[in-house]
């Protein structure tokens, strides 16, 4: 495995000699000023290989599935066309892995971007906060029946504790989108899209997955591309979302699917790792062969379905014994997020994607791998 970084294009506040300066042996990078479920031109894709000024375009994350697709909408057939028009595109660049998620309407969520740690801040998601937008700020209809009664008795009070700018924190956290997401809302445009979800259950939304599987896996194995699905961040429902991607069994199911090397799996440590019953490890020794891009992060539970980002090696998942059984494979890996870290606080940075905070975890993901690659 080798160690690439994540890099929002000319827009990004880090630049492209810096991600060098960093020791990142590819970039991670997505055209992100398409608009979701148009085709990606040779053209925009060679111009975005310029900017990447000699460094390899390793991982495209992502080609964002549209929801027409993820809700099996009447164009779910010509955007899957789209799709697999990017793929070949991509193909034809001498890009051969991409990642993707199929999680409805919310990209990775968290209601709070700066949490306190030493020399900087961290994000979190806080399970009260989450219940306590859903049922009293978005309101959503019969969301008390989703919690368990001891988390609507502590929503509640949790709700009467937090003052109007934590309030208006947590709405624009989880409305306005995390870096990588390609969509913000407001409370009403969100209340429309998340809508539709009432008629798709988790197994309907399964079928929809397969769908997408079957018309587009065939296309990636053609052109010799492996496709890598981001798990589910938080790897559970959220505001009544169906999530699908979350568990080991969930993983082994769409692996199933389609029962391809080129329907692969992005491992991403910290996603899954915020749920209890997630083995990291025993995930990457079982899905080591389909396994074909990784992010490292990790994570410190807390009580209520909470979860920070902590250091890459110091969490609850124990990064060492993730690494083992992949350490052979000549796959990228990124340092999934940093924390904002000293000089990060002077620049302008994304929340997760500053500069130092990354780099620090990116110097040790290499140390741990050279050492285990060294005694192995
Ligand atoms: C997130 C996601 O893992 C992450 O940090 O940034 O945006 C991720 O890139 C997508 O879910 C993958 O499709
Ligand atoms: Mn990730």
């Amino acid at each position: 495995m080798y160690p690439t970084w994540r890099w929002y294009g000319p827009n990004d506040p880090i630049t492209i000699d810096e991600v060098k300066a960093t020791g990142a042996q590819g970039a991670v990078t997505a055209l992100h000023h398409v608009k979701n479920g148009e085709v990606w031109s040779r053209p925009a894709i060679q111009q975005r290989k310029k900017e990447l000024d000699g460094l390899p375009w390793s991982v495209v994350e992502s080609v964002p599935v549209h929801e027409g697709i993820k809700q099996n909408m009447t164009e779910a057939p010509s955007l899957l066309e789209n799709y697999k028009a990017c793929i070949r595109n991509l193909a034809a660049e001498g890009i051969n892995t991409i990642c993707y998620n199929f999680m409805p309407v919310l990209d990775w969520t968290r209601t709070r971007l700066t949490v306190p740690v030493t020399g900087g801040t961290t994000v979190a998601l806080y399970g009260l906060d989450l219940a306590a937008f859903d049922l009293f700020i978005f309101k959503r209809e019969g969301a008390e029946k989703d919690y368990p009664a001891d988390l609507l008795a502590r929503a509640q009070e949790h709700w009467e504790t937090l003052t109007k700018a934590d309030k208006e924190e947590i709405t624009d956290n989880m409305l306005k989108g995390l870096p990588g997401a390609e969509e913000s809302f407001t409370l009403e445009s969100f209340r429309k899209v998340v809508a539709p979800y009432r008629q798709i259950s988790r197994s309907v939304f399964k079928d929809n997955l397969r769908r997408f599987l079957e018309a587009v896996v065939p296309v990636a194995e053609e052109e010799g591309v492996n496709l890598t699905i981001h798990p589910d961040d938080p790897p559970w429902p959220v505001v009544g979302l169906p999530r699908i991607v979350s568990t080991h069994a969930d993983l082994a199911e769409l692996l199933g699917m389609v029962d391809a090397t080129a329907n692969g799996l992005c491992l991403c440590t910290g996603s899954l790792g915020a749920r209890g019953d997630n083995d990291l490890p025993a995930m990457a020794k079982a899905f080591a062969d389909r396994i074909h891009f990784l992010h490292f992060r990790n994570v410190t539970k807390g009580p209520h379905a909470s979860f920070a980002e902590s250091g890459h090696l110091i969490g609850d998942v124990d990064m060492a014994a993730v690494m083992r059984p992949l350490l052979e494979r000549n796959i990228p890996y990124r340092p999934d997020h940093g924390f904002t870290l000293l000089d990060d606080r002077k620049r302008r940075t994304n929340p997760g994607y500053s500069l130092y905070g990354r780099m620090k975890g990116l110097a040790e993901l290499e140390g741990l791998r050279t050492g285990l690659s060294a005694v192995s």
